[in-house]
């Protein structure tokens, strides 16, 4: 799915062209709604933008089975329980799928994970958050992967082919992931009034927090004229932020909880809701590493980075040991 194109040579060699030639080819495509493969050429800012988005993302991926993953062995039921590991285990998933897009432009894994790990590297301010309560579960699948969505369906259609076709397949699944978040509320809202006053505390302590994944607004943006110059963004940080609030209202009013922010209201005028300010210092801060549970999200990846070694030394012992059987390239 993603390095296919690697294997490949679909593109005429263009090597010996000039760079203006080549820079010309390389938007020629993007206008045209084309893809750019890892063999192509591409402008070396182009290439790091990439790695710093697609890794960030594969990050958020992996960090986030963190706040859901500490609810596994307490899920009220079997069933929820199924479906939680289920979910927690597609993130995983997408932080591979993602990883392994990062690769194809030449970058090597060990350096992405240990950017993490050393806290170099970012991913969303959203997992910096505990989970108090069942309902955060559901809250999460809703409001986070609600946001993810919006902001991940237009990056079905980037200009950089191994990541749109991972982000196809992972849209399909956040999908579920969402789904089932609004599923698990609608059961708690129509049980007790603890179950209902349980969601509602919940929901007012992810919501801003969700506004605020969608990135600083626009005027402070610093990659959005870039990277939607790339063809990688398609829409802005406002305006997904603005689409995203406009289709939870309705389902908040439908799931019978209000959302904590007493400026919200439709404006006929924009035809779009109006809604509150959003508290960019704390983001930054956040962002910066003093969230509530950055050091532990990171304290939790080295530790499992450690337990693991012993697994990565024998899949690599195994490897060179077959690497010259006859069968190794079966
Ligand atoms: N958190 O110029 P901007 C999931 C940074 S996981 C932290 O607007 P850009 C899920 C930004 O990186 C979904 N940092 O940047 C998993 C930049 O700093 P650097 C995660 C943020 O790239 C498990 C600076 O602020 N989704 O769904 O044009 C369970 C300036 O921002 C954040 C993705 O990763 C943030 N929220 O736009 C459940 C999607 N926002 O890099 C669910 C892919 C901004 O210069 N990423 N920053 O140091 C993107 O679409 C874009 O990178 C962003 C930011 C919209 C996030």
């Amino acid at each position: 799915m993603y390095t296919q194109a690697l294997d490949l040579s679909t593109s005429p060699d263009v090597s010996s062209l000039p760079l203006g030639a080549l820079e010309q080819k390389f938007y020629a495509t993007i206008e045209n709604e084309g893809k750019i493969e890892p063999q192509d050429w591409m402008p070396e800012d182009y290439r790091k933008t990439l790695i710093r988005q697609i890794s960030q993302h594969a990050h958020s991926e992996v960090v986030g089975m963190l706040p859901e993953g500490n609810w596994i062995s307490r899920a009220p039921s079997l069933r929820r329980k199924v479906i939680l590991l289920a979910k927690v285990q597609d993130e995983g998933g997408h932080g591979l799928y993602l990883y392994s897009a990062c690769e194809t432009l030449g970058v090597n894994r060990d350096k992405l994970i240990d950017d993490l790990l050393t806290g170099k590297a970012k991913y969303s301010s959203i997992f910096n958050y505990p989970t108090l309560t069942w309902a955060d579960v559901g809250v999460i699948g809703w409001l986070v992967d609600g946001a993810a969505i919006m902001n991940q369906i237009p990056l079905c259609r980037c200009s950089y082919g191994p990541y749109a076709r991972a982000m196809i397949r992972i849209c399909k699944e956040e999908s579920f992931h969402q789904r089932q978040g609004y599923e698990l509320l609608m059961t708690m809202m129509q049980g007790t009034q603890e179950q209902q006053a349980m969601v509602q505390d919940a929901v007012n302590r992810w919501w801003w927090k969700c506004l605020a994944m969608f990135g600083p607004p626009d005027s402070a943006s610093q990659h959005t004229e870039q990277s939607s110059r790339f063809g990688i963004k398609r829409i802005s940080n406002d305006e997904l932020r603005q689409q995203f609030i406009d289709a939870t209202v309705p389902q908040a009013d439908i799931l019978g909880v209000s959302l904590p922010d007493p400026k919200l209201r439709w404006n006929p005028e924009r035809a779009h809701y109006d809604f509150g300010a959003i508290d960019w210092e704390e983001f930054w801060n956040t962002v910066k590493g003093d969230g509530p549970c950055n050091q532990e999200r990171l304290a939790t990846r080295q530790q499992a980075w450690e337990e693991g070694k012993w697994f990565r030394e024998a899949a690599l012992a195994y490897s060179q040991k077959h690497a010259g059987h006859p069968t190794a390239s079966l």
